[in-house]
């Protein structure tokens, strides 16, 4: 039988964190034994932000070694640059024209990116969905294995795919959000209420796999709790401690009920330092295989140029199907 086909990405806007790790790349690894992966380092994705063109090529090569550092093996799945194969940009724009105004207005993404960056916001934040669409459209994938937050766009993804199926015959696979039960929106340390995200401002909020113990364990034990003092699950009072119980269960597989009864009569301070020796144990491998992979960058550049060579392979018969479709001389 053959195996299902997983697409997803990430971008290349800075170090990874904790909330990529466990929303996405921890299943990114578990997926691969199972299904013909694909994943992508969105680079073009990141343009919709005003970059550094050097910041830019090292923030790809960044997610590269990442990738591989955290476990997914470029001999299982195919790791590869957007940028690199041209029938992204391609199937995206033609999405562009499948997609509406009042869709692309609707997104959550694009509301908080554009109140963020108000003095641009540009026609690619506002169509960012649609390449993203054609992202996974190109590998008729299965599943798109994501955070909570990207849950909307594979729904927009499955509706364009729909539209055009309607339009001209079965040319997409209709691909399914695969978001985790639990740690699929982990919360910053500091404002429990809002995500960890590469782009916080706030000194202490985001775990990078790339911190040192010592600054793990020093961002959990500043991490704001509450004056309750007991370990319990209550996402709407106790926003950070359940945010840390998240944290603690996914990394140790323990539901919220064993974490309680563990630190049943424990003070926070017990509870704070569990949590950290348990990120840290979990990162160690991590952060020496990610410096040996930036040490070498020719390694790298191999990795992404094979990837690349079998994506388009795949991608190109998607995009020619399409064309054909639709009247595109090619
Ligand atoms: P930015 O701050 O630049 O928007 P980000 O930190 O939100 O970046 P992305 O590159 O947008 O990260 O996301 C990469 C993947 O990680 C996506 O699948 C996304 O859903 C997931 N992800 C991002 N933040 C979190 C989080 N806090 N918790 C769980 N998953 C997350
Ligand atoms: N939009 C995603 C990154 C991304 C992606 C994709 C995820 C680009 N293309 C295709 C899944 C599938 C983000 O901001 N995290």
């Amino acid at each position: 039988m053959e195996k299902k086909v997983i697409l997803s990405g990430i971008q290349a806007t800075g170090d990874l964190h904790l909330g990529n790790y466990i929303g996405a790349m921890k299943n990114f690894v578990k997926m691969q034994e199972d299904y013909d992966c694909y994943y992508m380092i969105a680079n073009l994705h990141a343009l919709t932000v005003r970059r550094n063109p050097n910041e830019l090529k090292q923030n790809a090569l960044k997610v590269l070694a990442t990738y591989i550092a955290v476990g997914i093996d470029p001999d299982k799945s195919t790791i590869f640059l957007q940028s690199q194969v041209h029938e992204h940009a391609e199937l995206g724009w033609v999405l562009d024209c499948y997609t509406y105004m009042g869709e692309l207005s609707r997104m959550t993404q694009y509301k908080d990116k554009s109140s963020k960056h108000a003095d641009n916001i540009n026609a690619g934040l506002f169509t960012y969905p649609s390449l993203m669409a054609g992202d996974i459209l190109l590998y008729q994938a299965d599943l798109v294995p994501t955070g909570e937050d990207q849950k909307q766009h594979v729904e927009l993804t499955r509706d364009i795919a729909e539209r055009f199926n309607k339009l001209y015959g079965e040319t997409f696979k209709i691909p399914e959000p695969y978001i985790p039960k639990i740690g699929a929106r982990i919360m910053g340390l500091q404002d429990p209420t809002s995500k960890m995200s590469k782009s916080s401002t706030l000194p202490n909020d985001t775990i990078l796999l790339i911190d040192t113990p010592e600054e793990i364990l020093k961002k959990v034990k500043k991490a704001v709790t509450d004056s309750e003092g007991i370990v319990k699950y209550d996402e709407k009072n106790k926003p950070g401690i359940s945010n840390l119980m998240e944290i603690y269960g996914i990394i140790n597989n323990k539901t919220m009920e064993e974490i309680e009864k563990e630190f049943e009569g424990e003070g926070y301070g017990t509870f704070k330092v569990a949590v950290a020796e348990s990120i840290i144990k979990e990162l160690d491998p991590f952060r020496k295989k990610y410096n040996e992979l930036m040490a070498n960058p020719k390694n790298l550049e191999e990795i992404y140029n094979k990837g690349a060579k079998k994506a388009q392979e795949v991608a190109s018969k998607t995009l020619k199907d399409v064309y054909d479709k639709i009247g595109i001389i090619r």
